[in-house]
């Protein structure tokens, strides 16, 4: 029996480039105020899923300058991510939990916080890409000590901003879902585990070895 190298290595090189889902928790079952994991190195074309775990909370896109407002507020150009606000306990009543997937369109360092109360003040923020080798000052670190003496907490509804999708529910810039919740009883698919990944082609390339090991 000859293995096809150059078929196994096209169904590998698809396994490679696959596109990823980071799923990033949104709160936890203690109800603290953090995204877990809070620093990710997403690909252009990859998503981020954020599954809201527990309270009252959202992601809303700032710029590293300006913690706690949204980036829109300082430059009428940009059109920041913006989840709403995902209420929990209505889905916890069915079993699942509210997601909001975004694409990665860019590799430069994107910066979010929650703008719920003061949580971004507390912490409740992370960082895409964060790139200390172009800008040494501009760490998530830096990013939590500037947040936390930020003077206000906005969400893009107190500027009267509507761009990047300043809505409850479809916001533009990403998709709201309900998945199953880890401990509902709703059947389908669970939630991911904390700050793990999944990767959407993962089946595809898997098939594609198989389809290659059939033909030998
Ligand atoms: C709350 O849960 C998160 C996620 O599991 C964990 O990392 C964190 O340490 C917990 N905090 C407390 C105070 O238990
Ligand atoms: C969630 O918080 C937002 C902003 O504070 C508020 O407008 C909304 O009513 C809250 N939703 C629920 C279900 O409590
Ligand atoms: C690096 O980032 C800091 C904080 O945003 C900024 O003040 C500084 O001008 C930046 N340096 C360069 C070289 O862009
Ligand atoms: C994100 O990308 C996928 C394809 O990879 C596309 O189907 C989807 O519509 C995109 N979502 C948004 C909100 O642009
Ligand atoms: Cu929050």
């Amino acid at each position: 029996m000859q293995f096809s190298t150059s078929v196994i290595a096209t169904a590998l090189l698809g396994l490679v480039a696959a596109q990823k889902v980071h799923v990033v928790s949104v709160s936890s079952a203690n109800k603290s105020l953090a995204f877990y994991p809070d620093n990710l190195k997403p690909a252009v074309g990859d998503m981020i899923q954020f599954q809201f775990l527990a309270g009252n909370h959202s992601v809303v896109q700032s710029n590293f300058d300006n913690p706690c407002t949204p980036i829109q507020q300082h430059d009428s150009t940009q059109k920041g991510m913006f989840s709403g606000y995902m209420n929990v306990a209505a889905s916890a009543a069915t079993g699942m939990i509210p997601t909001y997937t975004m694409n990665v369109t860019t590799d430069k360092p994107l910066w979010l916080y929650c703008s719920q109360g003061k949580h971004c003040q507390a912490g409740m923020v992370m960082v895409l890409n964060e790139n200390t080798a172009a800008n040494a000052s501009r760490s998530l670190a830096a990013f939590k000590e500037l947040s936390a003496k930020a003077p206000q907490n906005l969400d893009p509804f107190a500027i009267g901003s509507t761009t990047g999708g300043a809505t409850p529910t479809g916001a533009v810039g990403g998709t709201t879902s309900t998945i199953p919740s880890p401990t509902g009883s709703a059947s389908g698919t669970p939630a991911q585990a904390l700050g793990s990944m999944v990767s959407v082609s993962a089946w595809t390339g898997l098939l594609s070895i198989a389809a290659a090991l059939a033909m030998l």
